[in-house]
């Protein structure tokens, strides 16, 4: 079977961690050296970019680090990005020379990826091929795959609580430095319009037998996926059922600040409201299938509902809401 899934940091690499126990149960990314076309399944994820930033000359990927660190068994499982086990040396001496940015960590264990990601980069490897070389290392089990190799970032068009000025910054400032406590517009996805999709992106949609959207942030993870040309027409127009997870239980994002998100573009913090945001396949959007927690309810013309619990509290759970949208989806691993 081909899996597809679209998916963000956190919530992404979680639910991917479960789509690898349904179709390749008990991988283990340190003994299992299979690659992911052996065996009749292959998983593709294809992983936002939006959030992804220089900084101190560093090229950082924060989804796609997410999904590969917790794939592979490197990731701190506590706060879902960077590495377990870290150290910050390399932060504090930073800042002992007082550079900027100075609200945003780099880990040690961390730096060393954004080093070689950069050097790459710089020696001109597309940013899909330099995933897949640090993959080398994780063995993750699943495609990890940037939506695009061209540089988009996603920015917050802001009002400056300094001197009242409206102005766009990145989301890591956003996020991290503001903790989105900030008079916020709107989001821009800047380069999205321009840029193209990375290699296999498009043929990891036409050709799946099934394409699930994982419980990430629809606004800043899953949103700057589809603003990448052709992605979304792809969605529409592939053969395979695209099913989704809510990220939303009982009205609050389980961790982060999608409901901010959420109510910065004019919708809620609700499983109906993201569903909404998402639309029906039949209509103008993205879905076949809906996957809610019980208590929660979406209806939507056009999307077929099921409440399942959906929490991501253990591989096993993960594992069984993968297996509902694949039952929602009417295919079996
Ligand atoms: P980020 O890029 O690190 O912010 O991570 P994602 O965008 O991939 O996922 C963040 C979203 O995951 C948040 O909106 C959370 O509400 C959602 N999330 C986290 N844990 C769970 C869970 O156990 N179940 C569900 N359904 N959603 C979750
Ligand atoms: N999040 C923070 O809240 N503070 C940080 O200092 C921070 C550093 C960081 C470094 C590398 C990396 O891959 C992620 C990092 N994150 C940090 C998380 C990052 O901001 C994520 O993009 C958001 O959590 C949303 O996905
Ligand atoms: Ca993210």
């Amino acid at each position: 079977m081909k899996l597809t899934v679209l998916a963000g940091g956190v919530g992404g690499a979680r639910f991917l961690v479960g789509a690898r126990e349904v179709l390749r149960p008990g991988f283990d990314p340190r003994n299992d050296t299979s690659v992911p076309e052996i065996g009749d399944h292959k998983i593709t994820a294809i992983v936002n970019v939006g959030d992804d930033a220089w900084m101190h000359d560093l090229r950082l990927c924060p989804d796609l680090d997410s999904c590969m660190y917790t794939l592979g068994g490197g990731i701190d499982a506590e706060r879902g990005w960077g590495r377990a086990n870290e150290t910050w040396n390399l932060k504090a001496e930073l800042a002992a020379y007082g550079a900027k940015p100075d609200w945003f960590g780099l880990g040690d264990r961390d730096a060393a990826t954004h080093l070689i990601r950069s050097q790459m980069l710089r020696a001109g490897y597309r940013l899909s091929a330099i995933t897949e070389a640090l993959c080398k290392r994780w063995n993750p089990g699943v495609h990890l795959m940037p939506v695009s190799d061209d540089r988009c970032e996603t920015y917050a068009v802001i009002t400056d609580p300094e001197d009242a000025s409206q102005r766009a910054i990145h989301f890591q400032e956003w996020w991290v430095r503001h903790r989105a406590q900030v008079e916020t517009h709107s989001f821009v996805y800047i380069g999205a319009e321009d840029a193209s999709p990375a290699p296999g992106v498009l043929d990891a949609i036409s050709e799946a037998d099934v394409i699930l959207i994982a419980p990430s942030n629809p606004v800043v993870s899953i949103a700057p996926i589809l603003a990448i040309p052709g992605v979304r027409g792809a969605l529409r127009t592939a053969s395979a059922p695209v099913i989704g997870v809510s990220p939303i239980i009982g009205g609050a994002p389980l961790r982060g600040m999608a409901d901010t998100c959420l109510r910065v573009i004019g919708s809620q913090p609700t499983a109906q409201a993201v569903a909404e945001y998402y639309g029906a396949r039949r209509e103008t959007g993205i879905l076949d299938g809906w996957l809610v927690h019980p208590g929660d309810s979406a209806e939507v013309p056009g999307v077929t509902s099921r409440t399942t619990p959906i929490l991501m509290s253990s591989t096993a759970a993960t594992a069984a809401i993968v297996s509902e949208a694949l039952e929602v989806a009417g295919v079996r691993p």
